[in-house]
């Protein structure tokens, strides 16, 4: 993860169009947006920033529910066509991406709890791939082991060098051309998201466009008088960059991705653009009536995480209602002035626009930064409308207040990238991924305190397993660690959880979501007995 320093460095080298030390033409060169640097001195407030040229110009675009191929009593099936695309990132130039069915995001399946979701991928893609669905609680050959490989039809693949050493070790086996995962969604309602996870090449693969919203629905959630339809926004917010000729400029040491590795600049930081998306559009703008709308925020970034801010903040502030966790709805509702999401995060949110007055332009913002990278979108009010949804008192009446409280931890942990420029591995209690090794075992239907450690910081995800947050740099957890998690920003301090392994037996990985880390290693297995 981007120090502070690193991530001003970054905006900076954006908006002057400098190439500073050790970055990249990619970044320098791009096109289609500019921006102004505040004047020197400490940081202005967010507002006084000037918007990136080009931005808040396209409407934000709603990905599209895919529909089953079948469907029957307890079964919906589908099929989706991992394959190369084109798309309109940038206002004024054509990206090629791989997308689910060819778009960035893919589509969105929409599901309800206990209903069986069958999704055969077709990898038409000219690489391997894997497709994990976050935050599912799922057998361990369905939830996409990074070397549970699906092979592209052609090309020699199978007898690639890397592809044969990690096969050894597979929890699925690795097939060629199609994959059947197999999903029984049996878990509280929440925003999951689908994305690759390629051993050694999840980052390049999911900056491709390899991503999309998983919803499942319950009865408790359309219990509750919440926003829905239009009112309910997706909301996949991930920075990239461009090549001058609009493709999308990623620092792979091999673009035909057979040999893993990213240029040393973004080793230590991980791959941090200069473009901010939303649902696959540069800055887009969206027109809501005033009333209160539910955003459903992933952060689908590579490597950077936004402190997320409405500006202005609504008269009293507490603008950012978070109702919903990673894993389904809190409790009771926590009103915050800004939120912080890492990537792999979820958070639900409720924003009443009926606290500004039609005409009012208020835009999502990330507080601490400054440039393009401060900007991700704007919401236009348009007019009166009405409304019959409420923030509720209460969620979830049925929700554990608090997990266990204890003096020692089970296990600790440490995720460590080391110093800036040193290309060191990424690495838990200092040792690199091997896929033969079992880091914890645990026993199925267990509680245990994890202890973790990260240095400098780094956002922790845990497949399969759905935890709560007990501490966090030795003090309390912040109001936005409420609810079950399966992926938090852990600070240099760390954090304490209480990790829960319900579900299934096998093996799964837990891992930094920063996709280079992970990639370049800091991954670990889990394996519950
Ligand atoms: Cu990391």
């Amino acid at each position: 993860m981007a120090s502070r320093r690193d991530v001003l460095r970054w905006s900076a080298a954006a908006v002057l169009g400098v190439a500073l030390p050790g970055a990249t033409a990619g970044l320098a060169s791009r096109r289609g947006v500019g921006g102004t640097l505040p004047g020197a001195g400490p940081t202005p407030p967010p507002s006084a920033a000037a918007a990136p040229a080009g931005a808040y110009t396209v409407p934000l675009p709603v990905p599209e529910v895919l529909r089953p191929v079948s469907t029957d009593g307890d079964t919906d099936r589908y099929e989706i066509h991992q394959r190369p695309g084109v798309q309109r990132i940038l206002p004024d130039v054509e990206t090629p991406i791989w997308g689910y069915e060819g778009t960035f995001p893919g589509p969105t399946i929409e599901t309800r709890r206990g209903r069986r979701v069958v999704v055969t991928h077709h990898n038409e893609l000219p690489v391997p791939t894997v497709v994990h669905l976050h935050g599912a609680v799922v057998a361990a050959e369905h939830d996409g082991y990074p070397s549970d490989f699906v092979l592209p039809a052609g090309g020699d693949w199978a007898s690639d060098p890397m592809v044969a050493a990690d096969a050894a070790y597979a929890v699925g086996g690795v097939v060629t051309g199609t994959r059947t995962y197999v999903y029984p969604n049996d878990q509280r309602a929440t925003a999951l998201w689908y994305h690759d996870h390629r051993m050694s090449f999840s980052g390049p693969q999911q900056y491709r466009g390899l991503a999309g919203f998983w919803f499942i629905r319950d009865d408790l959630e359309d219990s509750l008088p919440l926003p829905r339809g239009e009112r309910e926004l997706p909301l996949m917010i991930a920075d990239r960059a461009f090549n001058e000729d609009g493709t999308l400029f990623y620092p792979a040491v091999d673009p035909q991705l057979r040999h893993p590795g990213v240029d040393l600049a973004y080793h230590h930081s991980g791959m941090l653009g200069d473009t901010v998306t939303v649902n696959g559009v540069a800055w887009p703008y969206c027109e809501v009536d005033a009333a209160l709308y539910r955003l459903r925020v992933v952060n689908a970034s590579n490597a950077r995480r936004y402190r997320l801010h409405l500006d202005p903040p609504p008269p009293g502030g507490g603008g950012l209602v978070q109702i919903g966790s990673d894993l389904g709805l809190l409790h009771r509702p926590v009103r915050h002035d800004d939120i912080l999401v890492s990537p792999g995060e979820r958070y639900d949110i409720l924003v009443d626009f009926s606290a500004y007055p039609p005409g009012a332009s208020v835009h999502l913002r990330n507080l601490g930064e400054i440039g393009p990278t401060s900007h991700l979108m704007r919401f236009d009010v348009a007019r009166r409308a009405r409304d019959d949804a409420r923030v509720p008192a209460l969620l979830d009446g049925d929700l554990p207040p608090a997990g266990p409280v204890r003096t020692f931890a089970d296990r600790t942990f440490s995720f460590f990238s080391g110093p800036e420029g040193t290309g060191l591995p990424g690495m838990i209690n200092f040792r690199e991924f091997d896929g033969a090794r079992i880091d914890a075992e645990v026993a199925l239907d267990s509680t245990e305190v994890w202890d973790i450690t990260a240095d400098p910081d780094h956002p922790v995800h845990l497949h399969l397993a759905h935890f709560r947050v007990i501490s966090r740099d030795g003090g309390p957890p912040l109001p936005q660690d409420a609810g079950l998690k399966d992926t938090i920003f852990v600070p240099q301090g760390g954090v304490r959880l209480a990790v829960t392994f319900a579900g299934y037996r096998g093996k799964y990985v837990f891992h930094c979501h920063n996709l280079e880390h992970a990639d370049a290693g800091m991954m670990a297995n889990l394996e519950v007995v």
